[in-house]
């Protein structure tokens, strides 16, 4: 494999980005960086949708354009996904202009083989859904599910995509494909829905909803947001329904897209008959996320307890975002929901980053000064039992992402971490260095060392600063592709200075967490 596509579902613009949100770039990005330690042509997208009747209202009751609004809320979004050192490939919008075109002439190409056909259509159309709801989407006061509130009563002519044509085949693929829904409880969840699926209303009248793409040679018309939205993760690489760019040839299929658990029936089902009714591979994976909660509650701009990243990045007065990237990845177990409360936060990146890992490397270099003068002994290089383990946290942590097991991959470093620590523990170089074994002590220092290299590079997906200065005091090079680590990294000779060692992780301070608590 030398490429790897990957893509997040594309927000919103209708705030700014909250930890939800973060949750599911960092998830990917994390994936993304991993698969930058395995392949040669890694690409990540992420991307924000901007049509739709939320953003339309939004704009009116502010009293601006809606494009106006859009660019102010892309930016945003685009700032703090480079705050937390999300180095995507591309962030697509889907009001650019190439976009808008692709997506046109998907609809047109559609319309013409007949997979899309006008109808008249009476609906309970819900704007936080951006999508018609049936009586299984309503509670018993006829309001939405998820966003309880009346869906509007729409009566309209609409343009309607043959779902059902494609409903067979979207079933045999999930059956046949076990791990194509990550994680794989959820593929019943979609069978179900499959069951009573409908042919889907994708456009709506001009009149109701005007800012969206216009339906060509229908100028009453503009296309609904769905098939815009799922259009992205291909326009983004230059597809043409007749001409198809090098670059999405050469990435399309993606490998793993990313989503939250709440839009896995529009890429489960939506977004594969699209793709089957334009002849298009379908993706290999779809890793739906679950939700993540603050302090145990849902996050919701009613109850106040919306949490942005910034706010926790400048609550902690964080430089870098290695502590949020590595709480963030490591909140749930795969699929599952996750919870972000302040103290947590300060505990866990307290323990893991500053006391386990960064601790035993500052410790080890100060002790290679101290007893060595930095300097690393010919006789010091030995093997250790404790270079298997590393190699097998190498294969494990492999294993885990190539099911997208981002937390559980972490564990695996975290038990590494330990492991490495018990064994500086166990063999006390410092009772050593005091009984004048010299080379015993500078054996210990030495194996340290050479886990610690094999630790920056596996820490590196979640935490790429700290890992790189991990990297910088052992003259590691982070750039090593997994495959390549062979554990011996450490050179003979000087290795590093009193003034060189520096530590990778401060401690979070008590009192700024608990200032943040009180705001
Ligand atoms: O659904 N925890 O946009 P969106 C975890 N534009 N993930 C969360 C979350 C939370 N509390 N809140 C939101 C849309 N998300 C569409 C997607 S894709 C072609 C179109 C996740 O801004 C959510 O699950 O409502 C989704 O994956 C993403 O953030 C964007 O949500």
């Amino acid at each position: 494999m030398d490429k790897f596509y990957t893509t997040t579902a594309i927000d919103y613009v209708n705030g700014a980005p909250h930890i939800g949100h973060a949750y599911e770039k960092i998830l990917t990005n994390v994936i993304y960086r991993h698969f930058t330690q395995r392949v040669s042509d890694p690409y990540m997208l992420t991307g924000v949708d901007e049509h739709g009747i939320k953003i339309q209202k939004l704009a009116q009751s502010m009293g601006i354009e809606p494009k106006e609004l859009c660019d102010t809320n892309a930016q945003k979004f685009a700032d703090a996904w480079k705050r937390l050192d999300i180095n995507y490939s591309q962030l697509i919008r889907t009001t650019s202009e190439e976009h808008k075109k692709t997506v046109q002439k998907i609809f047109k190409k559609l319309i013409e083989q007949g997979d899309i056909y006008k109808n008249s259509y009476k609906g309970l159309y819900c704007a936080g859904c951006e999508a018609f709801l049936s009586d299984k989407d309503l509670d018993e006061e006829g309001c939405c599910l998820i966003h309880k509130k009346k869906p509007e009563e729409v009566s309209e002519e609409n343009y309607f995509f043959k779902l059902t044509k494609y409903k067979q085949r979207i079933i045999d693929h999930i059956k046949q494909n076990p791990d194509f829904i990550v994680p794989s409880f959820r593929a019943n969840e979609v069978l179900n829905q499959l069951e009573n699926i409908e042919d889907i209303s994708v456009s709506r009248a001009k009149t109701n909803v005007s800012w969206g793409i216009d339906v060509l040679d229908d100028p009453e018309q503009v296309i609904y947001v769905w098939i815009d939205a799922l259009s992205n993760y291909i326009t983004a690489l230059g597809y043409d329904t007749e001409n198809p760019s090098e670059k999405f040839k050469k990435y399309w299929p993606a490998e793993v897209q990313v989503i939250g658990k709440d839009i896995l029936k529009f890429h489960s089902i939506y977004w594969l008959a699209l793709l089957m009714a334009l002849d298009i591979e379908l993706p290999k994976h779809l890793l739906a996320h679950g939700w993540i909660t603050i302090d145990e509650a849902k996050m919701s701009k009613s109850l106040g307890n919306v949490v942005s990243p910034d706010s926790v990045m400048d609550s902690f007065n964080l430089e870098e975002p290695d502590a949020l990237r590595y709480y963030m990845a490591t909140a749930a177990p795969c699929g599952k929901d996750g919870n972000y409360s302040d103290d947590d936060f300060k505990e866990k990146v307290n323990a893991h980053l500053a006391n386990s890992m960064g601790n035993l490397l500052n410790r080890t270099l100060s002790m290679l000064v101290k007893y060595f003068d930095g300097e690393i002994k010919p006789e010091f290089v030995q093997k250790s039992p404790l270079f298997d383990d590393a190699i097998q946290a190498i294969k494990e942590v492999k294993h885990h992402f190539d099911y997208f097991e981002v937390s559980e991959a972490a564990q695996k470093i975290v038990e590494l971490v330990d492991k490495t620590n018990k064994y500086v523990t166990d063999n006390a170089p410092w009772t050593l260095a005091k009984e004048e074994k010299m080379t015993e002590c500078g054996v210990v220092l030495y194996t340290v060392l050479e886990i610690m290299c094999v630790i920056s590079s596996l820490i590196y997906p979640y935490c790429p600063n700290i890992a790189t200065k991990m990297a910088s005091q052992l003259k590691y090079d982070i750039n090593t592709k997994l495959d390549d680590i062979k554990i011996e990294n450490i050179k003979t000779g000087k290795l590093i200075s009193k003034e060189e060692i520096v530590p990778v992780f401060l401690r979070l301070d008590s009192e700024l967490a608990d200032k943040s608590k009180k705001k």
